[in-house]
């Protein structure tokens, strides 16, 4: 059934563009049981072969992916020549999906929010899609009108910056700039590199000016289909792929109570970190069920958009804690968080107490790293 919409519409909007307007791949061209439509109907080649991509490797297994892994570790910086990470320095390979953050770009700084300067992510981004890794960008937001961070909360924000707000121009200028960063990410043959954004993340909590204190469900739903017209129809960004995800939730109601529509939306996530045994075993196991069925209902790809468990203190963590609530789920990725220095890492660096374990869950097969995803 949804291949053959899939092939009409296709047919559809082949028979309606006069030649001049057909060479926009405007669909993901593999039938596939996943998503018919991305939420860019313009999305270029790189974004259409990137989700193709992924709903081929969904059947191979989990991809491991890591925030800023390439730009520095514990006890690392980046030497300016060899790619590395704390991941590859304890399993030998880099990891699949790279995370970064358009914090800092949005407000026109030489550095992103954690230090990294911005040629320097570009740099990496460009290395990693030419070895055949995934990049995704979160954005932890400077506030628009008071120039604070994110997670400076107020209840005015939102609604001041959405259109008909009296700051919108104000957002306007944000979207803009991380807008043309990400549309000018190309590779060395000027094709654009796709990327899996991830804008509005842990709308679900209440730390952040977008979250649960700051705005209204549909004032949520507004930035967030605000941001994708913005980048989409206004700046002709056509290399994203957009990723929702909540913090962690109690219910499908509560996911999809500040869900911007399917329309809206290619891949259902969740962020969740460890604090005891008890509180990540029964989150993660209700997370991962929610996004599996909202996943499997809508046709909608799913992935543990951030986790982790700072310090790992417990050295099989990985095999004998984190594996068996992500095995044969469906999942198609889980990242986790940076590995700033020995106060906050969330995976192993060489010498740490859970670095053998991580090598012997990285080594299975279903879990993914860059060379098995090539
Ligand atoms: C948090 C911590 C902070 C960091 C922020 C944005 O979870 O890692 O140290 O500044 O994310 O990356």
């Amino acid at each position: 059934m949804k291949i053959s919409i899939l092939y009409i519409s296709l047919i559809t909007l082949l028979l309606s563009c006069s030649k001049a307007d057909v060479p926009v791949i405007v669909h993901p061209i593999i039938p596939n049981p996943i998503n018919t439509l991305l939420v860019d109907n313009y999305a270029d080649s790189s974004a259409v072969n990137l989700f193709n991509r992924l709903v081929a490797l969904k059947s191979k297994g989990i991809m491991v992916g890591h925030h800023e892994t390439d730009a520095y570790g514990v006890g690392w910086n980046f030497d300016g020549t060899n790619e590395t990470s704390d991941i590859k320095k304890v399993t030998g390979d880099m990891p699949a999906i790279f995370g970064w953050d358009v914090s800092g770009i949005d407000i026109g700084n030489a550095k992103v929010i954690d230090g990294v300067y911005v040629s320097e992510v570009t740099r990496h981004v460009k290395w990693v899609h030419a070895n055949g890794g995934i990049n995704t960008f979160c954005w932890h937001a400077y506030n628009p009108i008071d120039g604070n961070d994110s997670w400076k909360v107020n209840n005015t924000t939102v609604k001041n910056i959405i259109p008909g707000g009296k700051n919108y121009s104000d957002f306007r200028i944000r979207v803009n700039r991380i807008g043309a960063y990400l549309k000018g990410l190309k590779d060395s043959n000027g094709k654009s590199i796709p990327i899996l954004f991830r804008p509005w993340h842990e709308n679900s909590g209440n730390w952040f000016w977008w979250g649960t204190t700051g705005c209204t469900p549909d004032e949520y739903k507004t930035l967030w289909q605000t941001t994708v017209k913005i980048l989409r129809d206004s700046l002709k960004v056509n290399n994203l792929i957009y990723v929702y995800s909540p913090n962690g939730v109690s219910n499908e109601a509560e996911y999809l109570s500040r869900y911007p529509g399917d329309d809206y939306v290619d891949i259902l996530g969740f962020d969740q970190y460890y604090f005891s045994d008890n509180q990540y075993i029964d989150d993660m196991t209700r997370n991962v069920a929610i996004v599996k069925k909202l996943g499997n209902d809508k046709g909608k790809l799913f992935a543990i958009t951030e986790t982790g468990n700072v310090g790992i203190k417990q050295s099989n963590w990985f095999t004998q804690q984190l594996y068996p609530l992500i095995q044969n789920k469906g999942l198609i990725y889980l990242l986790f968080w940076r590995n700033a220095d020995t106060g906050q890492y969330y995976v192993p660096y060489v010498g740490q107490n859970a670095a053998s374990d991580f090598k012997l869950f990285t080594d299975k097969p279903d879990i993914l790293l860059l060379p098995e995803i090539n």
